[in-house]
């Protein structure tokens, strides 16, 4: 048996569904799932879990995963006319075998391209056609990069627009004892409000209660940063100009049947999206939207950490 850690492994996971494996060489990992193209985990070289499922997700289609980073395309939230956070997370996806160049991160080989195309069913109820190309990173240094490329591939010359989030769920070991800093001064839309227009008044956000907002037109930057494990979490994101905070805090907790009634208190979504502003893609144009996450050691606590230098650091 060998003990070589082969970068990409498919294989069975959870219900027998279909996942990949991403292994890096100084330890760390990530899993995808076929199901919804949807990670379900990202552990640094510790083998500590960066990202958050609940015990109750029920990994049976046609319910999405609850947790890790849910795909919502070709709409975020209830906006539309489709289901909510769209289809794309409830979709199997397929291995691009044969994707388009696409530059590699040096000789990383921990990635995996998967693709995800208009089917019969979908033109129902979303009448255009398109390719979705999902790749998944593991980098040298642990980091975890999903970048999306969406391609409108009508031949009736129509464009079609689109909201779109990665809805990461972050792991928190104390959801009381967790500050973003990142956002200050920012405007959002308070799903709580019925999206009214506020502004980010705090040098940083705490939670001490159910947050849903969309934070709009936000820097490629945020942290999070947990004082319990003394750890930052750093979302860096690119064509995506909007970030989402949702906890669902004790009341929604309990009203959700794959969520665990106290496991508010042990995560966080901090999720890179575009939904302010739909995105329009004309026939053949292609779309691009990245994240990047990454975990740094941070002594916050003791007032080492300058969370500035960690959103402002290369
Ligand atoms: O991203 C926040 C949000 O839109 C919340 O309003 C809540 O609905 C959450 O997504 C989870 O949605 P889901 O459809 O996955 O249960």
């Amino acid at each position: 048996m060998s003990t070589e850690r082969v970068p990409v492994e498919l294989c069975k996971g959870i219900n027998g569904l279909d996942k990949v494996v991403l292994k890096e060489v100084r330890g760390s990992s990530a899993e995808v799932y076929l199901y919804g193209a949807h990670v379900t985990s990202w552990k640094n070289d510790h083998g500590e879990e960066l990202l958050f499922v609940s015990n109750k997700a029920t990994f049976k289609p046609p319910k999405a995963i609850r947790g890790g980073i849910p795909i919502c395309f070709p709409q975020f939230s209830s906006d539309g006319s489709l289901e909510q956070h769209g289809f794309a997370r409830n979709r199997l996806w397929s291995i691009d075998t044969d994707p388009p160049p696409f530059p590699t991160v040096g000789t990383n080989k921990a990635f995996i391209d998967l693709l995800l195309k208009t089917s019969e069913e979908d033109m129902k109820v979303w009448p255009h056609s398109y390719e979705f190309r999902l790749r998944v990173t593991l980098g040298p240094g642990g980091d975890l990069m999903l970048t999306s490329r969406i391609r409108n591939t009508n031949t009736d010359g129509k464009p079609f627009q689109f909201t779109f989030a990665y809805h990461t769920y972050f792991s928190v070991s104390d959801i009381s004892e967790v500050r973003v800093e990142g956002l200050e001064t920012i405007d959002y839309l308070d799903t709580l409000k019925g999206r009214e227009r506020c502004t980010e008044q705090g040098d940083a956000i705490t939670f001490e209660s159910e947050v849903d907002r969309v934070y709009v037109s936000t820097p490629t930057k945020i942290a999070i940063l947990d004082h319990e494990k003394k750890r930052t979490l750093v979302l860096r994101k690119d064509g995506l100009p909007d970030a989402v905070v949702w906890n669902p805090w004790d009341k929604k907790a309990k009203a959700m049947a794959d969520f665990g009634d106290e496991e508010y208190k042990h995560m966080l979504c901090i999720e890179a999206a575009s939904v302010e502003k739909p995105i329009i893609l004309k026939p053949g144009e292609e779309w691009k939207g990245r994240q990047e996450l990454s975990a740094v050691p941070s002594s916050y606590c003791s007032g080492q950490l300058d969370p500035q230098r960690v959103l402002q650091g290369s």
